[in-house]
């Protein structure tokens, strides 16, 4: 059984080589026979060239590089449609989610699960985040619940595991090619009576998001009210 871990990225030129490393080093250590597929959106800094350096060190490394800007969820999307494997993984290149989860998210696709869902709000979960950031995705996470009578808490962790099969027909039916691509894929998912599990993750975020809150939050406004409508 293989199985591919995505990692989307934009301009983490910082931050990709200790990341690869670490993984991979913990990939080995745990013997999880694993592709990494890096799916860039077009970074303007070094993502790239760091990404082909690495690649000489591990050859099951994958680079998916673009010239022009490309949204996480169609990154995400693309790199589903070029692996293989049964079970895929995607993770947020900085590590926020703690390694050790990466054994259980597998291990709950094993179980038959179709999307496994790493969640900040589980009970079962430790989360170092802003406060802030906690608090507005508390208030998107109960906006969401309550317009789509769903029951799942985190939409947006960046930590979910998928059966390819499964997913592979949704794909194409995601509009939203971004940050929103996560929430949306959720609701048609358990609309069409796919198999969730949420499951509590450690997650930590150790570094300041690159995203523009209000922007964002206009922006995420906007798709759900254009998703709700259409439902
Ligand atoms: N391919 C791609 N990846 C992106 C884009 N924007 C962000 N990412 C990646 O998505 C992941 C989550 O981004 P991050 O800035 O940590 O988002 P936050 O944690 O929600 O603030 C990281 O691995 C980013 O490099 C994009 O436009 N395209
Ligand atoms: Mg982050």
């Amino acid at each position: 059984m293989k199985f591919t871990l995505i990692i989307p990225t934009y301009n983490e030129g910082k931050i990709i080589e200790k990341s690869i490393l670490k993984l991979e080093n913990f990939l080995e250590k745990n013997k999880i026979n694993a592709e990494v597929i890096i799916s860039d959106g077009g970074s303007l800094d070094n993502t790239l060239k760091k990404s082909k350096t690495l690649k000489k060190r591990y050859a099951s490394l994958e680079i998916i590089e673009r010239n022009n800007r490309t949204g996480k969820g169609k990154s995400i999307e693309e790199a589903i449609k070029k692996s293989k494997s049964n079970f895929i993984v995607f993770m947020d290149a900085d590590l926020s989610v703690n390694l050790d989860n990466l054994p259980k998210i597998i291990n709950y696709l094993k179980q038959d699960y179709d999307i496994a869902i790493g969640s900040r709000f589980d009970k079962n979960s430790e989360v170092k985040r802003k406060f802030t950031r906690k608090v507005i995705s508390s208030v998107y996470s109960c906006m969401i619940q309550g317009l789509f009578g769903l029951k799942i808490k985190d939409y947006q962790c960046g930590f979910k595991g998928f059966n390819r099969k499964k997913i592979m027909p949704l794909l194409d039916k995601i509009e939203n090619k971004g940050f929103f691509w996560d929430t949306e894929l959720i609701i048609k998912a358990n609309a069409k009576g796919l198999k969730i599990k949420e499951f509590g993750v450690q997650w930590e975020e150790t570094r300041n998001s690159s995203i523009n809150i209000l922007a964002t939050s206009l922006s995420f406004l906007k798709s759900i009210i254009w998703l709700r409508l259409r439902i």
